[in-house]
């Protein structure tokens, strides 16, 4: 954005994000057409990590920059490999000026094809050099072994909530993070953290809901063709790509596919108002689409997992993405089944005369295993019986009436002062409500309360204002984003799900029945 346009929810989300010209400092960036091999673009790093000025580096070709033989390996594997990508990282013994031969993990791609150039260009080839630190030679043991051992885990999981603990668990060993998140969308793209591992003194994040502005539309299209990257420092400097734009296109160089990419400056905003030191994503993708993310945090400072780390983290994300697929559907036939098994019992209590309807319905298992709720009652033939969080039998039954009154089957709401003001007055507490309605005034009732909300900034944000004047133009904070979200689900419960419905329609009928029955049962006694 131009600096003086001043940054609010939906200008954020117009954010170039894949283009931002600059990277993360922890390497270098060279962009190349593999043809002629000489660099067209360069990060200002190549001074600190290659020890040599950007104007030694630009238009030179690239064995000027890295030394001939990590150049010839370089182009070699360019010029052979049809997806660079599938294949990262390539090993390389860089020449640093001034310092000799450094091991550093070389990650190549090539960038996507600017819009308007002509399909026959020739693609530009970027070259992140990372150095590594000490972290090679990459053994058998600690690259292939615990990967093996995180997918023999997922196999055995035989649950979602399983699959998520094996997952957040096993990240956090490969990578080292201080929490690691299992973040989930709904489908409006609030979040909901759904599983954690993390260090034993740090708070839990579990359970805790996030807005859909806090990861903006772009990024997470980004996110559905990339599907990891790491922010090793908050705290980081931008280092500038020189020039801005390629030479041969006039256009800024695409970093969808990088992974030194410079993140958007209000994320990292957001980051430090959490106290995250460095942060890591990996994409979680239910049919080509983000289903959720694996989100870590560092809370000490920068951490930076090396490339092979980070590849098998993304590996058991894209694993994970496989086997939740076939993980939702295997819950929910499970859950069908058992919802199957309640009505079952359910109808069979209802048929039986001695026990007064109200009871049969409210027993264990009762109304709220067939669907899960905080509460639940049933008024028929004159009798309330309730569990949970339910109100007294006087408001219950001015539900029942109103819900008699209103004349439809099923009611199912997720936000009851939106449906009827005095039904949610009766019914204080409860944000949701499913009710199956039946002859003579009867009915029963399922109650949810408010979906949690809260966002745990890591500090005490309400001291620092929300939004802040920089010279002409007001900052927003991502805190503000809360806000906002906050009117969306103010008064919301958890949706009812089209099985839960369903469930509730099927007893609806069978009860429908047994009440008749009982019916003709009064009236033949009375005769
Ligand atoms: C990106 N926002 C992100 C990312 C996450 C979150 C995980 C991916 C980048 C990363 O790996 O760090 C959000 N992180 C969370 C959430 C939790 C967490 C919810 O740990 C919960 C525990 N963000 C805002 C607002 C804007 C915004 C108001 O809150 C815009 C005005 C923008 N978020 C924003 C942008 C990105 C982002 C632009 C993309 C960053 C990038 O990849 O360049």
């Amino acid at each position: 954005l131009p600096p003086d346009v001043p940054v609010d929810l939906d200008n954020c989300a117009r954010e170039p994000i894949h283009i931002p010209g600059r990277i993360q400092p922890r390497g270098v960036l060279l962009a190349l057409r593999a043809s002629d091999a000489r660099v067209t673009q360069c990060s200002d790093t190549v001074a600190a990590v290659l020890g040599r000025p950007v104007d030694d580096v630009l238009a030179a070709p690239l064995a000027d920059a890295v030394g001939a033989a990590a150049a010839r390996a370089i182009l070699d594997r360019a010029s052979t490999i049809p997806d660079l990508r599938a294949r990262n990282p390539l090993d390389v013994v860089v020449d640093v000026a001034g310092v000799g031969l450094v091991r550093m993990d070389a990650i190549l791609h090539h960038a996507p094809i600017a819009p308007g150039a002509v399909p026959e260009a020739e693609p530009v080839l970027v070259v992140e050099l990372e150095p590594v630190d000490g972290a090679r030679p990459l053994t058998f043991e600690d690259t292939f072994q615990p990967v093996r051992g995180a997918l023999a885990d997922l196999d055995r999981a035989g649950s979602l909530t399983e699959l998520y603990d094996v997952a957040v668990r096993h990240v956090r060993s490969l990578t080292g993070f201080d929490r690691v998140m299992l973040y989930h969308f709904d489908a409006d793209y609030n979040g909901e953290v759904v599983a954690e591992a993390r260090r034993d003194d740090l708070n839990a994040f579990l359970g805790l809901h996030y807005p859909a502005s806090d990861i903006p539309p772009q990024a997470r299209a980004l996110y559905e063709k990339n599907w990891i990257r790491l922010i090793a420092d908050v705290a980081y400097e931008p280092s500038l790509v020189v020039p801005t734009d390629d030479p041969v296109t006039g256009q800024p160089l695409d970093l969808t596919f990088s992974t030194l990419r410079s993140v958007s400056p209000i994320h990292v905003e957001y980051l430090q108002n959490m106290g995250v030191g460095a942060s890591m994503s990996i994409s979680l993708l239910r049919d080509g689409r983000l289903w959720g993310l694996i989100a870590c945090h560092h809370y000490s400072g920068a951490h930076a997992p090396t490339y092979a780390a980070r590849a098998a983290a993304e590996f058991l994300g894209s694993s994970l993405s496989m086997r939740l697929v076939s993980q939702v559907e295997d819950d929910r036939a499970e859950a069908q089944r058992r919802t199957a098994g309640v009505l079952a019992h359910l109808v069979a209590r209802s048929q039986d005369d001695a026990t007064p309807l109200a009871a049969a319905l409210s027993g264990s298992p009762g109304l709220l295993e067939l669907v899960p709720a905080q509460g639940a009652f049933v008024l028929a033939e004159g009798r309330v019986e309730s569990r949970g969080t339910a109100p007294d039998d006087d408001a219950c039954r001015r539900v029942a009436q109103r819900l008699a009154a209103a004349g439809t089957e099923i009611v199912t709401t997720d936000h009851l002062e939106g449906l009827d003001r005095s039904l949610a007055d009766d019914l204080p507490g409860s944000a949701g409500l499913l009710a199956i309605t039946l002859p003579g005034g009867a009915c029963a009732v399922w109650l949810r309360d408010e979906v949690r909300q809260q966002v745990d900034w890591g500090g005490d944000p309400y001291n620092k204002a929300i939004a802040r004047r920089e010279g002409d133009t007001v900052r927003l904070s991502p805190r503000k984003s809360f806000e906002r979200w906050r009117e969306v689900v103010d008064g919301r419960s958890a949706p009812w799900t089209e099985d839960e419905v369903d469930a509730a329609a099927t007893l609806r009928s069978h009860l429908v029945e047994a009440l008749l029955l009982r019916g003709r049962r009064d009236i033949r006694a009375a005769e």
